[in-house]
């Protein structure tokens, strides 16, 4: 790594504390957001405690940065100027394309002016939040070149790490890919007593990968309808935006929070010396109680909180974040991946590392891992309306195109099957049961792939997995890595697997989204909208 993009990155893994103060003394009601929208009694999420608003002005535009020694890299990037409330909920990711990190206490008010500098439309998704449908950045709100759109919203989630992206439909993938990203980072009352890591042993961490030409300028969709058809894959792996990544950190615990900012890799993590992850957190925030894994699947668009302790590693002495070899899937190796249509330098399976944590003296502070965590009030599949019925979602791939229940994105569309009622708990299953194949040639090719879906406006739970017969190699190198304990809002559907979520629809009525976070699938019209009615 260069010298200048180096310093960058530790300054910008250097923010700091940015912990709000709570103050009972002023909450203004969101005029926009009552009381049609205003959350219906949430159970797990009881009183929702009030502090001040922020106002943030937000621009997305190009901008120019060093990722590489030489040329300059063309970005785009969202630019954060703190019109109201405290500057210390924003803070920067300086040196990186990514951000800013928003980092809000639960009941806050947040206001968010989004100016689009883009020459494309554009909108923001706030990925995990449970807020209303036009606060969510459904496609149908993207809004032109030199428009602006406003959010308002309270933040009701319970603590962590939340991300933002644009979600104008067709133009996600590349949007996401040329730099827009930002977190958004959720703290509450339960997680403060537990004296979790904080400041600077607090570290959001992206992983992505991209692909860059001769002259440091990022390169998208090269092998065009190969890329579209099974993901984007780049060929180099990139944190917070600096290619082999490294950072110094004490001899002490540290608290870091990794998201899959990728369009389609999937990560296969683990510390390189077989030291098993010591997770504390998935999208939705804080497990009851840690959990260990030898190693992690984390899908595009998920979250995953470890906690790493290098209070027991010697000064001096590397730990290395990687991710291990797995067989991949077919449509990523093979004919496609390696031979006669060459993909990334990099399929989806390849090891590498991701990142290098050298350690240098002891902190003085001690922080202790907590036994417990939280309380995660548990969904009972007996309280599911549809227990008798699950609400089936079958993902396919006909020819060029992946469908969910053979259909795709249409903008204003909802089809029967994709009403819910407003406060119902149900059981979601998506199938992944059908390979490829047929049509355009691709007749030989056996498409067995991997959709990490999500639903928005909601956070669930995991009911259950089940692999189907002659698909279990994937499964065996790659589910163990599941953390399917705690609140998601996407999961990881294996080819030829069927996975079971329970999610109550118990916010706000509307239609939102749900699709797979494989960005160029969802981009192909792997979505579709679904109607929660009040
Ligand atoms: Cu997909």
């Amino acid at each position: 790594m260069n010298k200048l993009v180096r310093r960058d990155f530790i300054k910008l893994m250097g923010i700091g504390a940015g912990t709000l103060t709570l103050s009972a003394c002023r909450l203004i009601p969101p005029a926009s957001l009552a009381p049609t929208t205003a959350p219906v009694n949430s159970t797990p999420f009881a009183a929702v405690p009030v502090s001040p608003s922020l106002a943030v002005d937000l621009t997305a535009g190009p901008a120019t940065l060093p990722i590489f020694s030489g040329a300059k890299t063309s970005v785009w990037r969202y630019q954060a100027s703190v019109r109201e409330g405290s500057a210390e909920s924003i803070q920067s990711l300086s040196g990186s394309y990514l951000g800013p990190i928003f980092r809000i206490e639960r009941g806050q008010r947040v206001q968010v002016r989004l100016k689009n500098e883009l020459p494309d439309p554009t909108i923001i998704h706030w990925h995990g939040l449970r807020i209303p449908e036009e606060m969510d950045g459904h496609p149908r709100y993207a809004i032109a070149p030199g428009a602006s759109y406003e959010y308002d919203f309270q933040v009701i989630n319970r603590a962590g790490m939340y991300w933002f992206h644009p979600h104008p439909h067709g133009l996600t993938g590349a949007q996401v890919y040329y730099g827009l990203a930002g977190l958004f980072i959720v703290s509450d009352e339960e997680e403060v007593p537990l004296g979790l890591p904080a400041g600077e042993y607090d570290l959001p961490l992206v992983i992505q990968d991209r692909t860059f030409d001769s002259n440091n300028q990022m390169v998208y969709l090269a092998n065009g309808m190969m890329d579209q058809m099974i993901g984007f894959l780049g060929d180099t792996i990139l944190v917070n935006s600096v290619p082999n990544a490294a950072l110094d950190v004490k001899a002490s615990a540290y608290r870091l929070r990794l998201l899959n900012g990728s369009n389609s890799r999937i990560y296969k993590l683990a510390w390189q010396d077989g030291t098993p992850l010591t997770v504390i957190a998935t999208d939705g925030g804080l497990l009851e109680a840690p959990v260990t894994r030898d190693y992690i699947t984390l899908a595009p668009g998920e979250r995953v909180e470890l906690w790493a302790d290098f209070g027991r590693r010697t000064a001096g002495s590397e730990m290395r974040l990687v991710s291990l070899p797995f067989s991949g899937f077919s449509s990523g190796r093979g004919m496609m991946g390696g031979g006669m249509m060459a993909g990334s330098s990099i399929p989806n399976g390849a090891p590498f590392d991701i990142i290098r944590f050298k350690v240098g003296e002891k902190s003085a502070e001690v922080v202790p891992l907590p036994t417990n965590l939280a309380t995660i009030m548990r969904h009972r599949v007996e309280d599911a309306v549809n227990r008798n019925n699950p609400r089936s979602f079958a993902l396919a791939t006909r020819g060029m195109i992946h469908t969910i229940n053979g259909r795709v994105f249409e903008m204003d569309a909802v089809a029967r099957d994709e009403i819910v009622r407003l406060g119902d708990l149900e059981i979601w299953e998506f199938a992944n049961l059908e390979g490829g194949g047929g049509g355009m040639g691709m007749g030989m090719m056996n498409m067995e792939m991997p959709h990490p879906m999500h639903i928005h406006g909601v956070q669930f739970q995991v009911l259950g997995r089940q692999i189907t017969r002659g698909y279990e190699s994937a499964s065996q190198e790659l589910s163990a890595g599941f953390v399917d304990d705690g609140w998601k809002d996407t999961v990881l559907v294996l080819p030829g697997e069927r996975v079971q979520v329970l999610v109550r629809f118990e916010d706000y009525a509307g239609t939102f989204l749900y699709h797979c976070h494989n960005l160029e699938h969802g981009d192909a019209g792997m979505m579709r909208n679904y109607n929660i009615e009040g």
